[in-house]
């Protein structure tokens, strides 16, 4: 027979436990050290043999992923899976959380896959994750570590495959095609959860796969996103893509009227979205350049005709001629200094600028097709930034002062 007082805090750590139950990180308590105390003599329970407490801090998991160190019991009880050692005395347990289609999750660092994963599948499928949100947490951020579905048909537009976003706040833009490597932000309403719902058509031949990773941002934290910002980045230079940015061109086309077909795009279809940038301590300006690709900047006009003619002239567009799809940078100057008096920017080509204009941010649009513009095999843009100090926009107005 136990004694009364196990019985009674047996009944504490179980209502503990149902508190916890509604919270995204199980809330610290002290774990006695032999977890499995079911199996023990209670007599070898009390006096206490001594309590220990560690962080539940975020680990990295024997595969690599990010999980949070919990006890056994926790993690088991947060249907997380234990994958190594996360404390120097063996208690702590590096506890994944990972979730598939028709699950959902309140707790931080949830991983969201396709069935199976990282196996393939093809046909069609349906597929919803629902994030909720933690008390106090104002956003998601949802890392594609693996994001592969069929292209767009050659408008854009995500007609077979789809990934859409239902209950954030904001634009966020149906998204298809190849996006590992891309995030996104999403922004709780009045402490509603997110749904994320991942379609698949049977008429496109292809092996598909996904795994986002969903780290939920409290109110108060530095790191959260501006309004406006579906992605945003912080460190002083990165590269940014548009969605299904690749170096492969779409196999879909797009059809005139009078049955004329062209190669379509790589861009996807109404978008409409802000890439926003972490302007660090001590840095005054950002500098945007196109990558060394030569066809890392192709958002409007033939694209097909810049890669096949080697000796075209570059084909870089921008202010009025840029009203299907582009992207806009605030009060930008060329490197030399000249203003460019516009922040519009399409075409072929993009040639490097400088702006001291805050928040650090650029913005990108696209219409609903390629039709009306006579686009042709777009890719997209990939776009380097480097933050500079702040006595280098000291020296650019002086040099061109
Ligand atoms: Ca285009
Ligand atoms: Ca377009």
């Amino acid at each position: 027979m136990y004694p009364k007082r196990f019985g009674f805090f047996l009944g504490v750590f179980v209502f503990l436990l149902e508190i916890e139950k509604n919270l995204c990180v199980v809330s610290d308590f002290d774990e006695y050290i032999d977890e499995d105390f079911n199996a023990r003599d209670s007599k070898q329970y009390w006096p206490k043999p001594g309590l220990v407490r560690f962080a539940q801090s975020v680990c990295t998991t024997q595969e690599g992923y990010l999980g949070t160190c919990l006890t056994r019991r926790q993690c088991t009880y947060i249907d997380g899976s234990q994958s190594g050692s996360c404390t120097s005395n063996g208690v702590g347990r590096c506890c994944l959380v990972q979730r598939t289609c028709g699950e959902s999750s309140a707790y931080n660092n949830t991983y969201f896959s396709s069935a199976n994963y990282p196996v393939t599948f093809n046909g069609d499928t349906t597929c919803s994750f629902t994030i909720e949100p933690c008390p106090n947490t104002c956003q998601a951020r949802i890392d594609f570590l693996n994001f592969v579905l069929a292209q767009p048909d050659g408008n854009g537009n995500c007609v077979d495959d789809s990934m859409v976003v239902t209950g954030s706040g904001g634009n966020v833009p149906i998204i298809c095609g190849d996006n590992s490597g891309q995030h996104i932000y999403v922004t709780f309403m009045n402490n509603n959860s997110i749904t994320i719902t991942v379609t698949t058509s049977a008429s496109v031949d292809l092996e598909r796969s996904y795994n986002f990773l969903v780290t939920q941002i409290a109110c108060d934290c530095p790191t959260l996103a501006p309004a406006g910002c579906l992605q945003y980045y912080t460190a002083l230079t990165g590269t940014v893509r548009s969605f299904n940015y690749g170096t492969q061109i779409n196999g879909a086309v797009v059809t005139y009227d009078n049955a004329t077909t062209v190669a379509g795009t790589r861009q996807l279809a109404n978008t409409n979205y802000g890439i926003c940038v972490y302007m660090q301590p001590g840095y005054c300006s950002i500098q945007w350049a196109q990558s060394a690709d030569s066809t890392s900047f192709t958002v409007t006009n033939n694209t097909a005709l810049v890669e096949v003619v080697s000796g075209l002239p570059a084909d870089p567009a921008t202010g009025f001629s840029c009203t299907t799809d582009y992207v806009v940078i605030p009060n930008p100057v060329y490197v030399n200094g000249t203003a460019v008096n516009t922040d519009r920017f399409c075409g072929n080509q993009f040639n490097t600028v400088v702006t001291s204009s805050k928040p650090f941010v650029l913005t990108t649009v696209t219409d609903a097709s390629e039709l009306t513009s006579g686009d042709v095999a777009n890719r997209g843009f990939s776009l380097t930034y480097t933050q500079l100090a702040c006595r280098n926009v000291n020296s650019l107005l002086m040099l061109t002062g």
